[in-house]
């Protein structure tokens, strides 16, 4: 009997995924049969949104195989976490939805973030949101992400759910792809899906006037669908990104500006950190490279360094 099927996984919710078959478009409830064939990364879920299996349906679904998979974003929930979770699969391209109040966005997270999307060559923009909020300072602030990121070759969007032209120009830039919607809770990733497609209803929740912390209230991954051809992939706010699997030999090579500098040092190999003639740091230096990220660099190699398998 050969009822193997593929599908794609549109939904974790713990472990059941909802796949929607590639053929007839409709979805089952699966879980997972045995032990899948995973690539040795060991990790907390070991299907993601945006994965392609093979499943057989049935009375009770259940998922086979894990077909190869394109890219994915992999993180560590802590540095110290042994274990790692895979944010989303095989996307065409992240939005990184951040926040300079309502909560603050942590820089050294937006580093990493963006580290582990280069690993795949995954493209970034970086989506400042709540642009209504923000005072004096905050405005200043956002005009300083804004020009660290397009320096480092980033697109960057300043976005408000309430303002329609920039709702539009979100949507202009999803056409034909899946675009994972990643950040910390509260920063408005929920919102700002609802107001690309008001008929998805997504549930949104209050920032904590206390903590100034969203509280988690998307609480599984989910992909829908914004428009025609136009997929996104809501997912629960994340607080900690930990590196996986980069070597910090080529953890320049994740920071385009840093790697781009690292042309003009006079070592092969040059970490950046303390060798003579280094380029990179001439950069920092007359600031055509961000101070901030420069940081960054030097803090994921410190740290990850000793938590890397
Ligand atoms: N003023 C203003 N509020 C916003 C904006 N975007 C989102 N919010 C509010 O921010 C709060 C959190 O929004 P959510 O969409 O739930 O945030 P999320 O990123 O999905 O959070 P998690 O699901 O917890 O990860 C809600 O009260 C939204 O109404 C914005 O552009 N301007
Ligand atoms: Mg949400
Ligand atoms: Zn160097």
């Amino acid at each position: 009997m050969d009822n193997k099927k593929i599908g794609l996984v549109i939904k974790a919710a713990g472990s059941l995924y909802t796949v929607r078959d590639k053929a007839s478009g409709e979805a089952y409830e699966c879980r997972i049969r045995g032990k899948l064939r995973l690539n040795d990364v060991r990790t907390t879920n070991p299907l993601a949104v945006g994965d392609v299996v093979h499943y057989e349906a049935g009375a009770a679904p259940v998922i086979t195989e894990l077909l190869p998979r394109r890219n994915y974003i992999i993180r560590r929930a802590a540095n110290l976490s042994k274990e790692a979770h895979i944010v989303a699969a095989n996307v065409d391209q992240a939005f990184l939805v951040v926040t300079v109040d309502f909560p603050p966005t942590n820089l050294e997270f937006i580093d990493r973030f963006l580290a582990s999307a280069e690993a795949y060559k995954i493209p970034v923009s970086i989506v400042i949101n709540k642009m209504d909020l923000y005072n004096e300072n905050g405005l200043q602030e956002v005009e300083n992400l804004a020009k660290t990121y397009s320096a480092a070759g980033y697109q960057t969007l300043k976005t408000s759910i309430k303002v329609k032209d920039d709702i539009n120009l979100i949507k202009s830039l999803l056409t034909n792809k899946i675009t994972l919607f990643s950040g910390n809770s509260g920063v408005g990733k929920s919102s700002l899906i609802n107001a690309l497609n008001p008929q998805l209803n997504l549930r949104v929740g209050e920032i904590s006037e206390y903590h100034n912390r969203g509280k988690h209230t998307t609480t599984f991954s989910e992909m829908l669908e914004v428009e025609k051809g136009c997929y996104v992939v809501d997912t629960p706010g994340i607080k900690g990104f930990g590196l996986v699997d980069i070597n910090p030999n080529e953890l320049s090579h994740y920071f385009r500006e840093i790697f781009a500098a690292s042309q003009g040092c006079r070592f092969n190999g040059c970490t950046h950190v303390h060798e003579p003639e280094c380029a990179v740091r001439k950069s920092v230096k007359d600031g055509s490279i961000s101070a901030n990220r420069y940081t960054s660099y030097l803090k994921m190699l410190e740290v990850d360094e000793k938590y890397r398998r």
